[in-house]
């Protein structure tokens, strides 16, 4: 008969050979754990992730651009969607997550307690905001848990749009007027610091990163997914003629210096504390009522759905 050593053994000799765990594989406690937690914070950055551009869907500059924003917010709820359904395979409900996070209990990225003040910053949230995400969810594909690694393949691929749609609208301002050229600086200015924290707190900081790259959930930790993220946005931010503020070139590491990040602020944001951290839940709560008339209605249809085969196979 296998002891928990002896399966804790198969487990990590899975995850040593590159096998993929399933979701009815034995697994210890605490990697189910840190799986949930995980794949919950970043369902949960998915959905208020929506909330910052939802604001300016009646504000596009043209067509192009709405319908542009428009199908980027639609594809961040199909990611919250497609987490919540891994996170679903660990043994945890759908409304068990959605009470965590609208209690408070569980956390969501950083970075979606900024205000998104101009047209500018639908630019640097795609820009930087995905472009972080993508810095940090490439690795994410070959994550140890099956049904994450899936969903990641194709999140991925999304999220290059939203990176592509993101530059392109700081593009064009960075070629217009010299209000708009101010604009583009400004909203870089403003969203760079906190893009760096996206990738959490530095690697002597953080709590998870050593068991989550034992078991391969995390592949790169939090510094070297940072400092990659900068050396390529130093180069990009080149082709709009704009700087990212305190980037310098060391010549001795070969890598970009970014300037000190303020961790007190980061924890404060995380706590709740940030500009915006009552308006994005307030916001998500009322967004869930609001939305319990649709849930209702998509029970009873399967309900009904589900007694009309009953009958037919009676019938038959
Ligand atoms: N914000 O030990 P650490 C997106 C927490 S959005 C808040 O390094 P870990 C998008 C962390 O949870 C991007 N909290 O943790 C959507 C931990 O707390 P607990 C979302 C943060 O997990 C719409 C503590 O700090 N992406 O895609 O090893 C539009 C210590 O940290 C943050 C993901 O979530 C933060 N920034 O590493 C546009 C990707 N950072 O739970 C874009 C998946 C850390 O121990 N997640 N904390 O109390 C990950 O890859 C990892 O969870 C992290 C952190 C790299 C974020």
């Amino acid at each position: 008969m296998d002891t928990t050593k002896n399966l804790e053994e198969i487990f990590q000799s899975k995850i040593d050979h590159e096998i993929k765990i399933e979701p009815k594989d034995w697994m210890p406690d605490a990697y189910r754990k840190t799986l949930i937690r995980q794949i919950s914070q970043h369902a949960h950055s998915e959905i208020v992730g929506m909330l910052p551009e939802g604001n300016w869907i009646t504000r596009t500059p043209s067509l192009r651009r709405k319908v542009a924003l428009l199908a980027k917010i639609q594809d961040e709820a199909g990611h919250g969607l497609y987490l919540y359904s891994a996170a679903e395979t660990l043994g945890i409900t759908r409304d068990q997550l959605l009470d965590e996070l609208h209690t408070g209990k569980a956390k969501y990225s950083s970075i979606f307690n900024y205000p998104a003040l101009t047209w500018a910053d639908m630019g640097s949230v795609g820009w930087l905001v995905d472009g972080a995400a993508i810095m940090n969810q490439v690795m994410l594909c070959r994550t140890s848990y099956g049904p994450y690694a899936r969903a990641m393949v194709r999140i991925c691929k999304e999220e290059s749009f939203h990176h592509r749609q993101g530059f392109e609208i700081l593009l064009t301002l960075s070629q217009g007027t010299e209000a708009q050229k101010k604009m583009c600086q400004e909203s870089i200015n403003r969203w760079w610091k906190p893009a760096l924290m996206m990738f959490g707190p530095p690697d002597e900081q953080s709590s998870n990163t050593e068991m989550s790259m034992k078991w391969k959930i995390k592949r790169e930790t939090n510094d070297e997914l940072r400092q990659r993220f900068v050396d390529v946005a130093a180069e990009q931010v080149k082709f709009l003629n704009m700087t990212l503020p305190d980037v310098v070139w060391n010549e001795s590491t070969g890598h970009y210096d970014f300037g000190a990040l303020d961790w007190d602020h980061f924890w404060n944001v995380v706590k709740g504390n940030g500009p915006c951290n009552k308006q994005r839940l307030d916001a998500r709560i009322k967004a869930h009522e609001n939305g319990a008339w649709v849930r209702e209605a998509a029970l009873a249809f399967a309900e009904k759905q589900k007694i009309r085969q009953q009958s037919q196979v009676k019938t038959a």
